[in-house]
């Protein structure tokens, strides 16, 4: 039997400081608190897995208790390990994560809690566990992507289905369409599980009755129909096609689908069409940038960067954004930001880096925006697509040898390099945090967060300054935390910001 104490919240329990071992570990991930359960585990390889997690800066209770986010099991039978949770009659159970070790082990690794991915989640969930405690959607989950952690990538066969049609309505310039899918996908994405039936979505917000009916057939048919219609569409596949080329967007995919092409050879055959250098580099590289672009490869561009940037200016500040920011282990580019104390030479800096890197040899194809930053005209009445500091998209040269474990994919092995998209903004030291917030996304994450800061709060927030409306004033701020605070809202950190 699973025999660990179990504690509800206001009984006394051990305090870390009167467990076993003294613990001086730095805690790196406050809100993450793992309980470990011995059953099939053993005692001694869950006290070596407690001690290696705390090294590591996790916090691991001995007792399961109401402060417990994440439980993890090794080898125990899910309906077994469901029903002893269930006799622990922890009220808040339905929104603990129930993990399988291999998400502890993929954390370990990382040296950080990883996303959690369907394969990480166990799964069989008794019906009747839930009886006592409120059904998952009467824990109000919040219409805004910004007040909901999102670390899983749950609920994929609903999500996948949603983003066909989000994209399918972009195509057809039907934008309100496409962000309702968005928004949906984003809401089942952060619960932590999946949804079994419809009756369990009742509370859920932005569930309309056009996703609803998708989820039913999904859950009837194990697919869509009308998604599967949308697969097989010319137009859908022909567009989906174009787009995938560098610097091809919706409105030069649908001008060469009304003009009768239907493929790369006809585009490139085709002298009456005029490509511009970003998509004849889009089309060049095509077979490496099409390619997602790993971890260690993102870790390897950031080294090189970080060289060149340094050998500029020793006290400038790199950072790496984006997806890997938020623990993705592949991305389509790799996002960076960088900047430098002294004002006003962030757009030089810039400059002075692409002129290393083409002298390096390793520049490809650089697009360059010199900075448009101009105080007197934010806040920006509508969000723009483009924020106004200096930036630059790239095609990049990655060598297999700087690689940890080389390239991946095998192609790429046997020539020796690949190409790689990078984008590199350069906002001033000031206007770092709204940048850096703004730069790592996820795009659904920060399109809840203008919304939010625009609704409840009567403020406009974008990539450049956060202005209360109310107050007529800019309200200043160093760190990403600031932000949050000046919004009323609780910290997310990077990795839960996968909506
Ligand atoms: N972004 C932004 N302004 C832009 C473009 C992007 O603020 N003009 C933000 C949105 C997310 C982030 O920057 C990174 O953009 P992407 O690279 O497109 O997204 P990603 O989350 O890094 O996804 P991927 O892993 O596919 O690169
Ligand atoms: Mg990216």
């Amino acid at each position: 039997m699973f025999r660990s104490p179990v504690v509800p919240r206001g009984r006394k329990r051990l305090r870390p400081e009167e467990a076993a071992a003294p613990r001086r570990e730095e805690v790196k991930f406050g809100d993450v608190r793992l309980y470990l359960v011995e059953r099939k585990m053993g005692r001694s390889r869950r006290s070596f897995l407690t001690q290696l997690a705390r090294s590591k800066g996790f916090i691991v209770e001995d007792v399961l208790s109401e402060d417990v986010t994440h439980v993890v099991s090794e080898g125990s039978q899910a309906s077994s390990l469901w029903k002893w949770l269930k006799e622990s009659a922890l009220k808040n159970l339905p929104s603990i994560h129930v993990l399988d070790i291999s998400w502890f082990t993929d954390s370990m690794k990382q040296g950080r809690p990883v996303a959690m991915e369907t394969k990480h989640i166990i799964k069989e969930i008794v019906p009747t566990l839930l009886e006592d405690c409120p059904p998952t959607a009467a824990v109000a989950v919040s219409q805004y992507a910004c007040q909901r952690r999102t670390t899983t990538q749950n609920n994929k066969i609903f999500t996948d289905a949603f983003e066909v049609l989000a994209e399918s309505y972009e195509f057809n310039e039907m934008d309100g369409w496409c962000l309702g899918f968005r928004r949906a996908a984003s809401v089942l994405k952060s619960l932590p599980q999946m949804v079994q039936s419809l009756d369990s979505t009742h509370n859920l917000p932005c569930l309309g009755k056009h996703a609803k009916a998708v989820m039913d057939e999904i859950l009837q048919h194990g697919h869509s129909f009308e998604v599967e219609k949308i697969l097989s569409d010319e137009r859908y596949q022909t567009l989906k096609l174009f787009t995938s080329v560098f610097g091809v967007g919706p409105k030069t995919a649908d001008k060469w689908y009304r003009r009768g092409l239907r493929s790369f050879s006809s585009i490139l055959e085709d002298s009456s069409i005029h490509l511009n250098q970003m998509q004849q580099n889009g089309f060049l590289y095509y077979g490496d940038i099409s390619r997602a672009v790993s971890k260690a490869e993102a870790e390897a561009l950031t080294r090189v960067i970080d060289e060149a940037v340094h050998a500029i200016t020793p006290d400038a500040v790199l950072t790496l954004t984006g997806g890997f920011r938020r623990g993705k282990e592949f991305g389509h580019d790799v996002d960076f930001i960088v900047t430098t104390p002294e004002r006003g030479e962030e757009d030089s800096l810039l400059r002075n880096l692409l002129n290393r890197l083409r002298k390096q040899g390793i520049l490809l194809y650089c697009d360059y925006q010199p900075s448009t930053f101009d105080m007197s005209t934010l806040p920006v009445q509508s969000f723009e697509a483009m924020d106004q500091f200096a930036k630059c998209f790239l095609i990049m040269r990655l060598d297999s040898s700087h690689v940890e474990g080389g390239l991946h994919g095998d192609q790429r092995d046997s020539r020796g390099w690949t190409a790689v998209r990078v984008d590199l903004v350069s906002p001033p030291m000031d206007h770092y945090a709204f940048a850096l917030l703004g730069w790592s996304g996820s795009r659904q994450f920060d399109r809840d967060l203008r919304r939010f800061a625009r609704v409840e709060r009567r403020m406009t927030l974008d990539n450049h300054c956060l202005y209360d409306r109310t107050k007529r004033e800019f309200l200043a701020a160093m760190t990403e935390k600031d932000i949050f605070a000046h919004l009323g809202l609780e910290y997310i950190e990077p990795w839960q910001r996968n909506a």
